[in-house]
């Protein structure tokens, strides 16, 4: 297994900043390593954005209370409890090359949720599509190419903002990454809300809960997701969702699911399980 080898890339994302190098062999905490990691948070996180936790420095930083849910904010590892190392949260995949919070804002994990949208790939004759090679069916899943970073496409999830459930967040991010609902005109906006209501209130299948191996990561802060997969059979409703993208996403698209996709973070792990429980082409 190769955990948490984007949370090591060698040029954090959206700066120069070049992490200190980690060797496979030298992510484990336990192993002993001459590490000196490099101090990076953003300027944007800096500024402290409501989103943002207190620096480090900041007298209110005391007042967070990790491995627990603190007010509004929930601070829970899916991976359990995670060590506090001279009073900040470790990151419980190991070393990453870089401590301080980079781009998130949270200390320790911030939470995001992924909307894995599906459908059958289907031709003219609306006749499902298989693979020659596999012998299985295509699946597709709605894809939003980011705009940080590696413009990497990705699942269009996003973070769990606070007083908000996992399965808000889903329908919320879905509709501002794939369907633009932010800048629908009010009418318009109507129409999306209907249609994500009806995409979303089956109930979807749970993909994925844990950390999430991203780029933005840090020995400090980390992405965790939950993962769940809004299939839609006959390819009458999903299947004809009106994409445009929108916030954080440059462009939309349904996008056939392959082993060889390269997505951002580890999406395509979330895609193998999505794949597999379809029984699809992989
Ligand atoms: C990834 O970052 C998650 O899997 C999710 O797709 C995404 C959330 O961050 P933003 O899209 O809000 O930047 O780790
Ligand atoms: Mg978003
Ligand atoms: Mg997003």
């Amino acid at each position: 297994t190769s955990y948490h080898s984007k949370a090591r890339t060698p040029v954090y994302p959206n700066s120069d900043v070049e992490r200190f190098k980690v060797p496979n062999k030298k992510v484990d905490w336990s192993v002993t390593y001459e590490y000196k990691p490099v101090e990076y948070t953003a300027p944007s996180v800096l500024k402290g954005p409501t989103w943002a936790d207190p620096d480090f420095l900041d007298d209110l930083y005391k007042n967070i209370k990790f491995n627990s849910l603190d007010g509004s904010v929930n601070r829970k590892s899916f991976t359990g409890n995670y060590e506090i190392v001279d009073n900040k949260p470790q990151n419980p995949e190991g070393r990453t090359g870089i401590s301080g919070r980079g781009l998130l804002g949270k200390w320790g994990p911030n939470h995001a949720a992924d909307p894995i949208v599906t459908r059958w790939k289907r031709d003219d004759e609306n006749n499902t599509v298989t693979d020659n090679k596999t012998k299985k069916k295509i699946l597709q899943f709605v894809a939003i190419r980011r705009k940080d970073g590696d413009q990497d496409w990705a699942i269009p999830g996003g973070m769990v903002d606070a007083e908000e459930t996992v399965s808000l967040t889903l329908k919320r991010e879905f509709g501002e990454e794939a369907l633009n609902t932010l800048e629908a005109p009010q009418e318009e906006k109507k129409k999306l809300e209907s249609l994500l209501s009806d995409l979303f209130e089956k109930e979807g299948k749970l993909i994925y809960k844990g950390y999430m191996d991203d780029p933005r990561n840090t020995d400090n802060s980390w992405m965790e997701t939950v993962a769940v997969n809004f299939h839609d059979e006959s390819g009458e409703s999903a299947g004809r969702l009106p994409l445009n993208a929108g916030d954080d996403a440059g462009s939309v698209r349904w996008m056939d699911i392959r082993k060889d996709l390269n997505l951002y973070a580890n999406h395509i792990s979330l895609l193998r399980q999505v794949a597999s429980n379809h029984d699809a082409s992989w």
